[in-house]
């Protein structure tokens, strides 16, 4: 942890004890009669959460909500479980801030870009399934990103996420003060995602550490923003030093999606396809047909990892 830095103090910090449950650590929660979910339009006196959401053991996240809800009708398809008349109804339909689908234990939620929209969305999901009591659940942010390296079209499992320092944690503001968190991911499930990118051999996977940063343009040493004070040398040496921290990819949630995760002790990975090589250009020129193709591949990858566990757990 970085000097001056500290924890804070509110024991909020400590993990591990959930064992398979979803961990909420604030005691503030007790006292509430009712609990608001007021981004999901969702709440523990309005809605049965247990009965809407008890049985959720796999949660996929992304951006968009279009997106969310092609990965929701593909799901559907591949467990067996499409709707005849092909309707998946946006659970949040109340609220335009984000989408969510239900297609058996499968959740599928969008948060919107960059580090503060997803987090709004991760407390509220992860209160949505302790209310839930929901029990041994994994969380994948299937996403996209810009590759270093790479031939764009690769999809990249997240080892560790990094800032845009290349330092392994996230840093956020509370009460006036620097609190770090961890960004760790859970080691063997990023293993058995790479291992099911290789199965499929569809498109080449691999795995690598990620820069989430606080911006697309200037943060990611692009050239082409609205502003720019860097020349293409300096925007070549920072991506050569980030390739030497391992970073294979850049995207903008995958920080506090590790962090949070951990926290309340959910197993996740963070699963995004890269949509061009950083090192060779700033613009996504690829054509839409393109770019659709790719950004199904996350979806193919977590579907193929959602069918095995699933086989798996009805054998046993
Ligand atoms: C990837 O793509 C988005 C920016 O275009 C951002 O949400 C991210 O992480
Ligand atoms: N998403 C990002 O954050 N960066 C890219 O370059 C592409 C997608």
């Amino acid at each position: 942890m970085p000097r001056g830095e500290e924890k804070n103090g509110t024991g909020e910090e400590k993990n591990g004890t959930c064992e398979g449950s979803i961990c909420v650590t604030n005691p503030h929660l007790d006292a509430m009669k009712d609990d608001i979910l007021y981004h999901f339009n969702l709440g523990t006196s309005s809605h049965d959460l247990p009965a809407m959401f008890g049985d959720v053991k796999f949660v996929c996240v992304g951006g968009s909500a279009w997106r969310m809800k092609s990965f929701t009708e593909y799901i559907a398809k591949e467990l067996g479980l499409e709707d005849p008349n092909g309707e998946y109804p946006n659970i949040c339909a109340g609220t335009d801030r984000y989408a969510m689908y239900k297609i058996g234990p499968v959740l599928s939620v969008s948060h919107g870009m960059g580090i503060p929209s997803i987090s709004i969305m991760l407390h509220e999901l992860i209160k949505l399934l302790y209310h839930a009591r929901c029990t041994d659940v994994t969380v994948v942010r299937i996403g996209t990103s810009g590759g270093i390296g790479l031939k764009p079209g690769t999809v990249v499992v997240t080892k560790q996420s990094v800032d845009a320092m290349f330092r392994p944690y996230l840093e956020q503001i509370i009460l006036g003060k620097p609190v770090v968190r961890d960004t760790d991911l859970d080691g063997k499930l990023a293993e058995e995602l790479l291992k099911c990118g290789q199965d499929l051999a569809e498109f080449e996977t691999v795995i690598g550490n990620t820069m989430c940063t606080l911006d697309f343009y200037e943060g990611q040493a692009r050239l082409d923003g609205a502003f720019c004070s860097y020349t293409e040398d300096d925007k070549q040496r920072f991506l050569t030093e980030a390739y030497a921290a391992g970073v294979r990819n850049i995207e903008m949630e995958s920080s506090v999606f590790a962090a949070m995760c951990k926290l309340s002790n959910l197993r996740a990975a963070v699963v995004c396809v890269t949509l061009l090589d950083r090192q060779k250009g700033d613009q996504l020129t690829s054509s839409h047909d393109v770019l659709n193709d790719y950004q199904m591949r996350p979806q193919v990858l977590v579907g193929h990892y959602i069918k095995k566990k699933l086989n798996a757990s009805k054998k046993s």
